[in-house]
């Protein structure tokens, strides 16, 4: 006979004084095995008792079983007693005090170039004007041809044109990095035809290099086409643009004659300025200063749009985002816009949540 009174006495003591003993969970699980487990000691006295005849089943039976209960509450108190230990080591030390106040990060600045084309577009947008935009590499046909500047027109040499590299063998002409956002319009007549109000704002490209010139640049373009579009639509339509761009109640705009091959009549427009001071005044003084140039649009570049030159017409417009940027917030060099020097942008740069709230007065 394997269980005696002293046996389980002693079992008992030892058992618990392992388990005072424990340092951690792990260990705490391997006891449990040891004792409580299949094969753990307890476990097997429990076998033992399938060998004893009736009357010591009845006395050991019990006091197997609250030995059992009692290893086991003594296991599951320690286990809480780690789990308290480490919560409370947490709560020491992963607190936060939400009361510091948050670390400054430096912030960045919208471009004025950014700015200024968001400025236009809300202008124009007020006046019914959607926005188009389209690829910067263009087929020579949709930079030149379609524009009415067919090949060895002088307009192409005026153009400081860059070209791609020509594939090999090929014997079409390479395509261009575009001079003008004028192809923008054609695709557009060509996706939705007659009428159209829109603007293509973007960048294009001259081999030219200046303080007022750079490879790339920006420009916008506008496009109006209906059956019954004249000049006077045109006048009023810059003539409001220029209005709320320079943030001014009264302008005085001069159409003088000019020439494009993708306009006729054609015109550049000049805004009545003052420079005192050095710093640019619109709408009073004696000075003129040239912002765009316009006209109608010429009857071969309705026809490359796929639109009928005898029932519809339009005006079209074009001027550097860039120089009107330059003109608005007086930056002297153009080329500074492409520096990407960080203290440019600090002092030149807008606050991202300066939208501009420009408009015609029309939704008024
Ligand atoms: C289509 C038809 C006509 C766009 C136009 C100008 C006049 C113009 C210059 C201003 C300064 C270019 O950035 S700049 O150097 N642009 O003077 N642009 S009319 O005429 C178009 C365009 C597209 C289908």
């Amino acid at each position: 006979m394997g269980v005696g009174m002293d046996d389980l006495e002693n079992l008992r003591a030892g058992v618990l004084k392992h388990i005072s003993k424990v340092s951690d969970e792990g260990e705490l699980e391997n006891l449990r095995l040891r004792f409580l487990g299949k094969k753990g000691e307890i476990s097997l006295k429990m076998r033992e008792l399938g060998s004893m005849n009736p009357e010591q089943k009845m006395t050991y039976g019990p006091l197997l079983n609250s030995l059992k209960d009692e290893i086991n509450s003594a296991l599951i108190a320690k286990k809480t007693a780690f789990q308290d230990t480490a919560l409370d080591e947490r709560l020491r030390t992963e607190w936060l005090d939400v009361t510091l106040p948050g670390r400054v990060r430096g912030e960045g600045t919208i471009h004025p170039v950014s700015q200024v084309t968001d400025e236009v577009t809300e202008i124009f947008a007020d006046m019914g004007f959607l926005v188009a935009e389209g690829p910067q590499i263009e087929s020579d046909w949709y930079n030149f041809d379609a524009l009415n500047i067919p090949s060895h027109h002088p307009a192409r040499g005026e153009m400081d044109t860059f070209y791609m590299k020509h594939p090999k063998n090929s014997n079409e002409p390479p395509h261009v990095l575009r001079t003008h956002t004028s192809p923008v319009q054609i695709r557009t007549m060509q996706a939705s035809g007659a009428p159209i109000k829109v603007i293509c704002p973007g960048r294009v490209y001259r081999a030219d290099y200046d303080q007022t010139h750079t490879p790339m640049f920006h420009q916008v373009e506008g496009l109006a086409l209906d059956k019954d579009i004249t000049m006077a639509n045109l006048k009023w339509v810059l003539e409001e643009f220029v209005r709320a761009f320079f943030e001014v109640d009264e302008v005085e705009l001069r159409f003088r004659a000019s020439h494009f091959p993708f306009t006729e009549p054609s015109a550049e427009v000049d805004i009545r300025c003052s420079w005192s001071g050095g710093q640019l005044k619109v709408g009073e003084g004696d000075d003129w200063l040239e912002i765009l140039g316009s006209g109608m649009v010429h009857p071969n570049v309705l026809k490359a749009g796929g639109i009928d030159p005898e029932k519809w017409q339009g005006f079209a417009f074009g001027m550097g985002i860039d120089r009107i940027a330059m003109l608005k917030y007086g930056i002297p060099d153009l080329r500074s816009f492409f520096d990407s020097d960080l203290r440019w942008l600090k002092h030149y740069g807008f606050a991202a949540l300066d939208q501009p709230i420009l408009s015609t007065g029309l939704s008024k």
